[in-house]
């Protein structure tokens, strides 16, 4: 049985933009030597950190790995919520500068699949603040409430690649897995969207490159644009350069 499009959601960190090493990392690095730890997280190891999602769940695994003799903590629960509501900071002071632009045919697809009166939501493990911050300055042109539903952060335990935050976007839209398209960068974001039933497609980021998106529709290098178009890594893209309504609607349409 067929299914009509009606709603696509999309991941943030690595999907609308390209956060994670100029914008995370430098904002989990400013809150370390804040704290005064001698902490440092470059390019590679961050790329390995990135294994876990969420940025609390990662300062753990870091600690677990690199700083073991400070799990004994009674505060650590603490320790590590202080560590990160800072980092948070930083993050949110660093998207005011308007240091991180959308990556390429985000704007565009965005506002093509408005127009067409597709439904948007967002499902993300990063932080409401961070997604607030995002939509504030990296995706300012856009108007307010554009997305129907986010879902962000602890608003679920489990993170991806657990369903969970899908699921819960899902309930919110009251609408079933099927008639919507799940749009992620990463293996991890494959997997949550997979869980709940969703289609997804993939635009792989610097990050996650090279990742195995089994189960995706399709793994693009970009989303693509006039003059611009996108590298087809798997799938079948229809003779199309970038992604646009149409794509996206025969991808989630085929029986
Ligand atoms: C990316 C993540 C997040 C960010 C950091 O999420 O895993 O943890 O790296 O954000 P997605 P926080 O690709 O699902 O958008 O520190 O706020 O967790
Ligand atoms: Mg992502």
């Amino acid at each position: 049985m067929s299914h009509t499009l009606q709603a696509v959601i999309f991941d943030v960190d690595g999907t609308l933009a390209e956060t994670e090493r100029d914008g995370h990392r430098p904002a989990f690095n400013a809150a370390f030597r804040e704290h005064g730890l001698a902490w440092e997280w470059g390019v590679e190891l961050y790329g390995e950190l990135l294994a876990v999602t969420g940025g609390k769940e990662r300062i753990r695994r870091y600690m677990e790995r690199y700083a073991p003799e400070m799990l004994g903590r009674d505060d650590l629960d603490a320790f590590i919520a202080g560590l990160h509501k800072a980092k948070t900071r930083h993050y949110v002071a660093l998207m005011e500068t308007g240091a991180i632009p959308p990556r390429p045919g985000v704007l565009r697809l965005l506002r093509e699949l408005k127009a067409a009166g597709l439904r948007m939501a967002i499902a993300t493990t990063t932080s409401p603040e961070n997604v607030d911050a995002l939509l504030r300055h990296t995706l300012h042109e856009l108007p307010e409430g554009f997305f129907e539903v986010i879902g962000a952060g602890d608003i679920v335990p489990a993170k991806k690649p657990a369903p969970d935050i899908y699921a819960w976007v899902l309930e919110r839209l009251d609408l079933p897995a099927r008639a919507c398209l799940a749009l992620e960068d990463s293996r991890n974001g494959v997997l949550a969207a997979r869980g709940a039933g969703l289609p997804v497609l993939v635009a792989e980021s610097s990050y996650t490159a090279g990742e195995d998106f089994t189960g995706a529709l399709a793994v693009l290098s970009d989303l693509g644009e006039p003059g611009a178009p996108f590298r087809t890594l798997a799938g079948e893209t229809h003779g199309k350069a970038w992604v646009d309504a149409e794509l996206l609607r025969r991808w989630a349409e085929a029986p």
